[in-house]
């Protein structure tokens, strides 16, 4: 990884073999990318090759350009924060930046409502801001797609396209404090080094100017410790706390501070969701009206089993999963093992933060036999998980109740 040159440059495509020859590439990695290993997703049409891209360790691959990885489900068992060689990739557009000095990357901040633009370089950023830190979980609006019935179009994603990291930043609100916000201003606009290459337009998100100066959100250059990987945004990625991963932007580059409502492609046409309550529609209609997808709703998921799993009867396992929510924090989580008809509370570990996975576990003793486990989480105001899923014909924020079935012998 480190170039004795310049210890902050990053490679992704080195060489001109054509292959993905990156640095990072760890033993492990080259293996499985030689082999093809594949998975099978659980729908139609789900079957996927798992493939080392730099910096990561065989992933689902949903697209190879842009690359589009999902993280195998079993990686959520490992701990509560997600490994930075396992945790999803997404980009829409193929024009991703493959090499970027660290250092001397820069941001410009600027727009019609501040008085003073300005550019600074990264290194700049993290020496004269005050430095921030929280847990927080990123997860795509389409985690999950895949498994909506009736099926519905965009990438057919499990639900390993989310996951868990220790970020470590500035808040954005100090660095746009610098550039003197007018009261007109309306909205933030962030753009990343990518490039649209076939048309759709660059990839730029906005935010409310409230929001983006409420003093989480933040510019994150340290992800679990270490520098972000440059699939994951390197060496500057916005974090938006709570809300979808279409907000985090990666390779951050461009700031504008607006007096309008952005109109952009991203915001306008792409990541809106029915308006109203359970931002969901009678299956296979379509919304009359949306609003920009925002916060994430209630999840839970069992990770320490896999669905169909087979287990010892009559010994009490301990089983283990995580719950996470829009930021209000898990309040609880109930289990099920007769597919949701009775529940217990299960208990819940450390406290890492609102925005964190929470961690939950408990004892299940099955009798011989077949058992269908179910987890229902709550959140701090009392917002759960519906026991069949909403649906939405973009296939955004499925939050289910899941099943996982276990035979006990
Ligand atoms: N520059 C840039 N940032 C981006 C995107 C993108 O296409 N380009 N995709 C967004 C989407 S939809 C998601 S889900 C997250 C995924 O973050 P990750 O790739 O680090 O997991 O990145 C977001 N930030
Ligand atoms: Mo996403």
């Amino acid at each position: 990884m480190t170039d004795p040159i310049n210890r902050l440059r990053r490679r992704l495509v080195a060489g001109g073999t054509g292959a993905v020859a990156g640095l990072g590439l760890g033993p492990l990695g080259r293996a499985a990318f030689a082999q093809a290993a594949t998975v099978e997703m659980p729908f139609v049409n789900g079957k996927r090759n798992l493939a080392a891209y730099p910096e990561k360790r065989p992933l689902i691959v949903l697209t190879s350009r842009p690359p589009q990885l999902e993280t195998p489900f079993e990686v959520f068992n490992e701990g509560l924060l997600t490994p930075n060689d396992a945790f999803f990739v997404r980009y829409h557009n193929a024009g991703i930046p493959t090499s970027i000095d660290g250092d001397r990357h820069v941001v410009r901040i600027g727009g019609n409502a501040v008085g003073k633009p300005f550019e600074l370089t990264v290194a700049e950023l993290r020496a004269q801001f005050k430095p921030i830190e929280y847990v927080a979980v990123n997860q795509c609006s389409g985690n999950g797609r895949g498994l909506f019935e009736p099926r519905v179009t965009g990438g057919q994603l499990g639900n390993g396209a989310m996951g868990n990291a220790r970020w470590v930043g500035v808040a954005l609100k100090d660095v746009l404090a610098r550039a003197e916000p007018k009261s007109s201003a309306r909205q933030v606009t962030f753009k990343g080094l990518d490039m649209a290459l076939f048309g759709g337009g660059d990839f730029v998100k906005a935010l409310d100017a409230g929001h983006a100066m409420d003093g989480e959100v933040m510019l994150a250059w340290q992800m679990n410790g270490a520098d972000i990987p440059m699939l994951n945004g390197y060496p500057l990625k916005l974090i938006v706390p709570g809300y979808y991963g279409t907000y985090w932007v990666k390779h951050v580059s461009e700031i504008q501070v607006i007096d309008t409502v952005f109109d952009g492609f991203w915001m306008k046409t792409a990541y809106r969701v029915p308006d109203n309550e359970c931002a969901c529609v009678e299956p296979g209609t379509v919304p009359a009206v949306t609003r920009p997808i925002g916060r994430f709703n209630v999840r839970s998921f069992i990770t320490s089993l896999a669905d169909g799993a087979h287990v010892r009867a009559a010994q009490t396992l301990v089983v283990r999963g995580v719950a996470f929510d829009g930021g209000q924090g898990i309040r609880e989580v109930a289990w099920s093992d007769d597919d949701g008809q009775s529940w217990r509370s299960a208990r819940l570990g450390n406290d890492m933060g609102r925005y964190s996975f929470r961690e939950f576990s408990f004892g299940f003793t099955p009798r011989k036999g077949n058992h269908v486990l179910r987890v229902r989480a709550w959140n701090r105001s009392g917002q759960s998980q519906p026991m069949e899923a909403l649906w939405q014909p973009a296939g955004y924020m499925r939050n289910v109740v899941e099943r996982v079935k276990v035979l006990a012998a």
